[in-house]
């Protein structure tokens, strides 16, 4: 990421510059993808299941259940996966379980990729909250800390060992959170004996969504060849006409590999090609990647081929991949995001991965629900508040061209001894875990490592100092940013990150009730963050929970109007200020979410434009017509795009 000045010479250091995405981990983690040399096997569907209740969460491993099959050492019950197991039963103690629980499924692998030693075999988990040990067959093969990214194991030696047996995995997740863990928590014993039952304790939250848990994306076994494509960076640009793509890839099992990459436009025309594992191709008539709304043709993606070919003493190896590439640049001045050079105005929301009964499991209905809502409402954006999302979801936001804020799962980072060493590299891991998963999604333009922290505890100046700067190493194509919700004076974060993004609740939890104070404080946030530090601001969450179907006139909270009123507030204020240095406005939130019991949720948050079922409150009416207006005011909307009629 770069601040322009003048875009020729900078276009030409870029050409001439280093990689500029660094990946610390050991091996890649490019998404599944079927082709000629690679298969694909779900394991989603009912799994056995079992929560270790006995009381230190520890009878698993005590009898060691992942040696027999599950229902052989207690009882089971049918968990579907992808799932939080939370509201899939009747059972409140399963709802609000914390520790262990033990999920198994017996898989038969087809003989082919058991008879041909030329195969690995890769077992892989989307994510699974929060922490996961795997085995395979008894064998321990891998072990995980963190929800929301992706973990994989080869298996291939272990299924071979007997090939008449099935395959049974074995997944043990724990949902506990520590002051170390991301998000953090703690677990407080309440040893009163006059007021708790025996053992009794509980799990300290500090953010405001459920702690869901279980296997929450696609289990899959998949497979590449002995020899194969490990990874893959590309890093994009474009001067005048012509399309620049940067790209690196590396290759694991042998020293040496004949490369052929291609790159392909959407009807299969190559657009250029190469034979080094690294380069720049040069596209030339290029297509960008727009966002939704910037362009009649938003989301255009290339294909890039890597076709790999190795020869041994006794075996050829070939190899293909295909990820889709899309073109474009971003960057911030003091003032705009520009996405290709053109300004670049967030008029969007936040989300949360949740819905009745499935929890934060992956469920293809509601993606692509969530993404007709996105569109019909006029949004060109949205954040991944407060965790990483699916893989999926982001490959929609690439195909449709909404744009995304990735951030990362520093959540609820309050307490003060979570600011100390084994913190931060964990948190250091999780934006590695991160940008490895995510670097080359056009979609993600902004990497966001936390949602408000305490940022104004004196070490958070080091904390996010140090992380903000390891992001950048990681990734210096896209800008920086943690989201405040601090004080503009005392913020000890924001002279690193490139956009302020601020969260505020006037007139909510500040002076409940009194809409007039929207006007004075919202203009003063804006002008305090905006004079101390000359950065760009988003406007990153604010609202009010509302339930649908509940009317107060004049306006009181919680009614549909009392939102209404709010956003069309804040709204006057966004106008003064987009047109000088307020990049984007994000509304909290999309539609409602569950949270932890609480007397201040009534059955959760109800600051939803829409309810958890996805329907519309008045305020997703207001949203839309100012979304659709903001889309036009800008001038860069062509005159294909009718304004909605009905607005
Ligand atoms: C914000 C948090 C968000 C909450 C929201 C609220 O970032 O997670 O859900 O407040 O209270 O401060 O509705």
């Amino acid at each position: 990421m770069s601040v322009p000045g003048s875009f020729a010479v900078l276009r030409v250091l870029w050409l001439l510059s280093v990689f500029g995405t660094v990946l610390p981990l050991d091996g890649g983690m490019l998404f599944p993808r079927e082709s000629f040399s690679r298969e694909v096997k779900e394991l989603n569907g009912l799994w056995d299941f079992r929560a270790d209740g006995s009381p230190n969460r520890n009878e698993g491993f005590e009898k060691a259940w992942y040696k027999r099959r599950l229902a052989e050492t207690g009882p089971v019950i049918e968990m579907p996966v992808p799932a939080s197991y939370n509201d899939i039963t009747q059972d409140p103690t399963l709802r609000d379980f914390i520790g262990w629980v033990w999920y198994e499924r017996e898989v038969f692998v087809p003989a082919r990729w058991i008879s041909d030693e030329g195969t690995r075999v890769i077992l892989r988990v989307g994510s699974a909250h929060y922490y996961s040990i795997v085995w395979v067959n008894g064998e321990k093969v891998t072990e995980h800390e963190g929800g929301h990214l992706p973990f994989e194991a080869e298996i291939s030696s272990l299924i071979r060992r007997d090939p008449t047996k099935p395959c049974r995995i074995t997944i043990a997740v724990n949902n506990t959170l520590t002051l170390e863990t991301l998000p953090p928590g703690t677990i407080q014993y309440m040893n009163d004996r006059t007021r708790y039952p025996d053992g009794f304790f509980v799990q300290n939250i500090y953010f405001d969504f459920f702690n869901y848990a279980g296997i929450h994306r696609p289990v899959l076994l998949y497979t590449t060849p002995k020899v194969y494509v490990d990874d893959i960076i590309v890093e994009t640009n474009f001067m005048d006409n012509t399309g620049l793509v940067r790209y690196k890839v590396s290759v694991q099992g042998a020293a040496t590999a004949t490369l052929k990459v291609t790159l392909m436009d959407k009807d299969g025309h190559c657009v250029a090609s190469s034979n080094t594992p690294s380069g720049v191709l040069k596209v030339v008539d290029v297509k960008l990647w727009w966002p939704y709304l910037m362009h009649e043709n938003p989301g255009y993606l290339y294909s890039m081929e890597v076709h790999l070919i190795a020869v041994s003493e006794t075996s050829t190896y070939e190899d293909v991949y295909t990820l889709p590439v899309g073109i474009r640049t971003v960057n911030v001045t003091k003032t705009q995001f520009l996405v290709n050079n053109k300004p670049f105005y967030f008029h969007g929301v936040n989300k949360h991965e949740d819905s009745d009964i499935r929890g934060k499991g992956l469920d293809w209905a509601l993606i692509v629900k969530d993404f007709n809502l996105i569109k019909w409402l006029g949004a060109n954006s949205f954040r991944t508040s407060h965790y990483p999302y699916a893989e999926e979801i982001l490959q929609m936001c690439d195909r449709h061209g909404i744009v995304v804020i990735d951030e990362c799962p520093g959540v609820g980072i309050k307490d003060i001894r979570s600011f100390g060493n084994a913190s931060l590299s964990h948190h250091l891991v999780v934006m590695d875990e991160l940008v490895r998963r995510d670097k080359n999604h056009p979609s993600v333009v902004m990497w966001s490592v936390a949602n408000e922290p305490a940022s104004e505890m004196p070490p958070a100046e080091f904390y996010f100092k140090t992380l903000i700067k390891h992001t950048k190493a990681l990734d210096h194509t896209r800008p920086v940013t943690y989201i405040t919700d601090s004080n503009y004076a005392r913020d000890k974060g924001a002279p690193f990150v490139d956009v302020v993004c601020v969260n505020s609740y006037f007139s909510w939890y500040h002076d409940p009730g009194h809409l007039e104070v929207i006007p004075i404080q919202l203009n003063a946030q804006f002008e305090n963050w905006y004079g101390k530090y000359k950065k760009p601001i988003i406007q990153s969450e604010y609202g009010a929970d509302a339930l649908p179907g509940l009317h107060m006139d004049p306006p009181m909270m919680f009614t549909e109007e009392y939102q209404n009123a709010l956003l069309q507030s804040y709204h006057d204020v966004f106008d003064q200020k987009r047109k000088q240095y307020v990049i984007g406005e994000l509304i909290w939130n999309f539609a409602d979410f569950m949270t932890a019991q609480a007397i201040h949720r009534v059955v959760g948050n109800k600051k939803g434009i829409f309810t958890r079922q996805r329907q519309p409150k008045a305020a997703a009416f207001i949203l839309r017509k100012r979304y659709w207006r903001l889309a036009n005011e800008t001038g860069r909307l062509p005159p294909w795009t009718k304004y909605p009629c009905s607005l």
